[in-house]
């Protein structure tokens, strides 16, 4: 039976992430870490809930000493948007999450799983069905920590036989926890304003902005089913792409109008986002991840459109 770590597990992908990992592996065996007091009551209230600084390596190593992981799954991460604004910190705080968690795996003998994204190809990256292996030049801080972690964790299975695997992540949409700081998080926000009084979202991504997305419960498949893999299969580790849909702000906005007819769009651009936007893939070439490892994802925009408004409507009348 596995043991796993969730590290940064009270963000977007974590709380979803650690309810999803006990029911496959049992409570007992999944240990969610975050840094913030707040998180860590919310998954004590739900499982095994402990506060950790990811770059802190010495707690970071106590933790997996106590609870005798054998699985690190590292989401902690300052996203596209933020990481402009603060890129210092995106770095140390990116790339020392994951050095620890290499390190700690290597010592250990835990496996790593650790998101890359979209963000990890920019501007000279072919954007349509944009190829497994390609030119990737990013030029976000996120993207830079994104390559450097993909090869970092690709020379650890090389060099110390870590068994590190990783997806490239589409912007994912969901109704637990929303994201924060990324260059896709319009695709949750408009949600939740659009079921407000005044059924209006004013957008800062550009309305023919093409980027690839995903549906939280495709997300999760594809993390456990790649950690479950049989290594044998794998001729990739980090990262795979994965595909799932891919629309522009305009299009997603028309298919909301159609269920909320006095739904209202307008744009206030956001430079930094626009650009960050223009230089990712519209749509990526998601088949090694197929061969490989069987990965097939089941949901499309329209009916996320449904699940959504269905879900925060749900959540705004509680
Ligand atoms: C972001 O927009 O920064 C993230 C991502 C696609 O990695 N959601």
């Amino acid at each position: 039976m596995k043991r796993i770590l969730v590290v940064g597990a009270g963000g977007q992908i974590g709380t979803e992430l650690v309810p999803h990992l006990q029911k496959l592996y049992g409570k007992d065996n999944v240990i969610g870490a975050d840094l913030k007091d707040l998180q860590v009551e919310k998954l004590r209230e739900g499982g095994i809930g402990e506060k950790l600084d990811a770059t802190d390596a010495n707690a970071f190593a106590d933790l997996v000493k106590k609870y005798k992981v054998d699985s690190i799954f590292n989401l902690v991460a300052l996203l596209s948007a933020t990481g402009e604004k603060m890129p210092e910190l995106a770095w140390k705080l990116n790339m020392g999450a994951l050095l620890n968690s290499l390190n700690i795996a290597k010592e250990f003998k835990c496996s790593v799983f650790t998101p890359s994204s979209i963000g990890a190809f920019g501007s000279s990256t072919p954007h349509y069905k944009t190829p497994q292996d390609t030119v990737m030049r990013p030029n976000t801080i996120y993207g830079v920590c994104k390559v450097a972690g993909e090869l970092l964790s690709d020379y650890y299975f090389t060099r110390f036989g870590v068994d590190t695997r990783s997806v490239r992540f589409p912007g994912i949409i969901s109704n637990g926890a929303q994201p924060g700081g990324g260059t896709t998080d319009y695709a949750v926000e408009v949600f939740y304003e659009i079921i407000k009084d005044g059924h209006h979202y004013t957008c800062e991504v550009p309305q023919d902005s093409y980027m690839d997305m995903m549906y939280m419960p495709d997300a999760l498949k594809a993390v456990t089913d790649l950690m479950e893999a049989d290594p044998a299969r794998l001729i990739h580790r980090n990262s795979f792409n994965i595909a799932s849909m891919s629309f522009c702000p305009k299009e997603l906005f028309e298919a909301i109008k159609k269920r909320i007819p006095d739904a209202s769009f307008d744009y206030d651009i956001d430079p930094v986002k626009a650009a960050i936007s223009a230089s990712w893939p519209d749509i990526m070439d998601d088949s090694c991840a197929r061969e490989e490892w069987g990965w097939k994802p089941e949901w499309g925009m329209e009916a996320v459109v449904d699940d959504m408004l269905a879900a925060v409507r749900k959540k705004s009348v509680k």
